[in-house]
């Protein structure tokens, strides 16, 4: 017994002490406290509802149950809370043995990949086996404690199996470690066996009082500081690269001050979009397959890269291809040292916010200064997009559909400081990535580390849960929408306003442009009858009510066809407490601009469609012109 602790106990069921312990979790960064995990969600079965569910109903006053319509939407949900709040606090989830627990994976997965803190009570099979096999048990012929919670291991950063009582005492403060730790955060399991959940044991009265995690901010090594200094007064073409990194450590007004004293143009990657916040000449939008290709151009010249929190994967590299200077070298500042080591670049091991006030420092002292002519030319390119932005994708074309680019228009128009827009899949993440004006002073949360359909609405709620004023827009397609519309019911009973934007242009219209691109052909993407003559999805298109269907769940609809209907909706929509839905008909086959970044999506290697082989010819000249490897 550690010292000062008295030799009292507290004889509790697991699962109560599972509810107190989480009761008196904070989290503290820059003197500032907070519950770690304020609130859980669960959807009760026989795994959970006698354990877990009995130690709310008795001890959680302080630990609120929300109810959910969807295991993995309540995954998506703790997502966003961590999201929105930069992973200083989360919640917690609970769900029955089987298909309540794997209906988590997905949303595990998600948080491991984002780097997002969630903690995960998936309940599990008897410890004690004398029942036999019971109701949604695996039954593996060959390891017979394995159950179906071991396919959480591979997207948990911390795992453990519960099957005495006590193992709390060592598994809980593991458990809220790697939550609060920047490098290792993601998703934490904690497997409940039904019956342990009941079990009593004399637990220490001292496991229940009051713990502070504090999240540190790790500090840069003063070797890494002087060689980037040393590579930046070689740089003529410098360029950094932010990313969600630059938000978790709360490093706006660092990044911006860094990119303004020396000079040096940023883009974003999904994660980090909004870094920059303020109005500058220096930022140049998002970067990559969907960016701008004003940050195309500049990122392709760059002699030296300096990538801000970013995991660098494919959408930002062009699967390697995004970077053309021969000579480019790379500096990454990263609180994950396996993300800093990534390009063969200069690792800075650090929280973005640490690292940028001293390499600011170091720049400042070896008088690094802004070059005016490189300058000249990153205005030259980010005036050019925004002219192109103005005069073609903010216009309307005649005889088509209002497209999905003046839908954003509309939407940054009359969006506001404090709100904030969410999107995760199909073409939505991709288009406010390229055209997202943070000026408007609304938050821009894109997930597309995963970048799960479905994830948007049950996030926006998580959102909201986090923001109370504002509005928390929802932009999606509507092959997401049907994918995963029922939180809409959670976002009524919790009264969570959340206004979804939905934009119908009837089908998986993203994937099917990637298909023309890549096989040539349309099929199987758009929503349409089966054809009774080629027997193939080619038919009429469906005649979907999405409004009737959100209307059903209590949430107040519009269906708009105009930039000016739009626009009014969202009027309306604003002073509403319910939740909202507005239906917005967008053109088919109306893309936003491209950014030039090539990305290696392969076609067929043999076909006997000529179609096809010419997409093959083109991708391979593409993967023997562009990529390269940076180690
Ligand atoms: C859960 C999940 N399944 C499949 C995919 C692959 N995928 C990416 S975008 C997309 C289509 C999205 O359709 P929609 O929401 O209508 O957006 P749009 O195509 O109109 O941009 C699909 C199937 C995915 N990202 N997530």
């Amino acid at each position: 017994m550690a010292s000062g602790q008295s030799s009292s106990t507290t004889r509790l069921t697991m699962a109560q002490a599972l509810v107190k312990y989480l009761s008196v979790q904070f989290s503290e960064r820059d003197g500032k406290e907070r519950r770690l995990i304020p609130a859980i969600f669960g959807i009760f079965g026989h795994g959970n509802v006698a354990g877990l569910g009995q130690a709310l109903y008795e001890y959680g006053q302080e630990l609120p149950y929300y109810q959910p319509r969807n295991e993995q939407s309540m995954v998506h949900t703790a997502c966003g809370y961590a999201k929105a709040n930069n992973r200083l606090a989360t919640l917690a989830c609970t769900s029955s043995i089987g298909p309540g627990s794997t209906n988590m994976i997905t949303g595990a997965a998600l948080a491991t990949i984002n780097r997002l803190p969630v903690l995960l009570l998936p309940s599990d099979y008897y410890a004690t086996r004398r029942q036999g096999p019971v109701l949604q048990q695996l039954e593996h012929p060959i390891s017979a404690d394995v159950s179906v919670n071991d396919c959480f291991r591979p997207v948990s950063r911390f795992f453990d199996r519960i099957s005495r009582p006590e193992q709390l005492l060592t598994a809980l403060p593991e458990a809220m470690r790697v939550l609060t730790d920047p490098a290792e955060t993601g998703a934490v399991t904690i497997a409940l066996p039904q019956d342990v959940q009941m079990e009593a044991y004399n637990y220490p009265a001292h496991f229940f009082e009051k713990q502070v995690w504090s999240i540190e901010r790790r500090l840069p090594e003063p070797k890494p500081i002087d060689e980037a200094v040393a590579l930046l007064q070689l740089a003529q073409r410098p360029v950094i690269i932010a990313g969600g990194g630059v938000h978790y450590a709360e490093a706006w007004g660092e990044l911006q001050e860094f990119s303004q004293n020396f000079g040096i143009p940023v883009v974003e990657t999904f994660a980090g979009k909004g870094a920059v916040r303020k109005q500058s000449d220096l930022l140049l939008g998002g970067h990559g397959i969907t960016g701008t290709p004003a940050a195309a151009q500049i990122v392709g010249a760059a002699d030296l890269v300096i990538s801000v929190g970013t995991r660098l994967t494919d959408f930002t590299t062009g699967s390697q291809s995004a970077f053309d200077n021969p000579r480019v070298r790379f500096i990454s500042i990263n609180v994950c040292s396996r993300d800093a080591h990534k390009q063969g670049g200069l690792p800075i091991a650090a929280d973005a916010r640490e690292a940028l006030r001293a390499l600011s420092m170091a720049a400042a002292k070896a008088g690094i200064k802004p070059r005016a002519p490189y300058l000249q030319e990153v205005s030259k390119a980010k005036h050019q997009w925004q002219k192109l932005v103005l005069e073609e994708v903010y216009r309307p074309t005649a005889g088509e559909a209002m497209s999905q680019g003046e839908l954003i228009g509309v939407l940054n128009e009359e969006s506001q400081p404090g709100d904030t827009i969410v999107a995760a899949a199909g073409s939505p993440p991709g288009d406010l990535h390229k055209l997202w004006d943070v000026n408007c002073g609304a938050a821009c949360h894109l997930e597309f580390g995963f970048s799960c359909m479905g994830y948007e609405i049950p996030a926006g709620l998580g959102v909201r849960m986090s923001q109370p004023r504002g509005e928390v827009y929802i932009l999606i397609g509507d092959g997401t929408y049907l994918m995963n519309p029922t939180e809409l019911v959670t976002a009524m009973q919790e009264n969570l306003k959340i206004t979804v934007i939905l934009s119908e242009n009837h089908g998986f219209q993203v994937i099917r442009q990637l298909q023309m691109h890549r096989v040539g052909h349309s099929f199987g993407n758009e929503f349409r009858a089966r054809d009774a003559k080629h027997q193939i999805l080619e038919g009429d298109y469906l005649k979907i009510d999405f409004a009737k269907n959100a209307e059903s769940m209590g949430a107040r609809t519009w269906k708009v066809n105009t930039p000016e209907e739009l626009r009014k909706a969202l009027r309306d929509a604003r002073p509403e407490t319910r939740s909202c839905v507005i239906v917005a008909e967008t053109e088919k086959y109306h893309y936003a601009p491209g950014s030039g970044v090539w990305w290696d999506v392969a076609a067929a290697e043999v076909s006997g469609d000529p179609t096809t082989e010419n997409r093959r010819a083109e991708y391979e000249e593409g993967r023997n012109t562009r990529q390269r490897f940076h180690y």
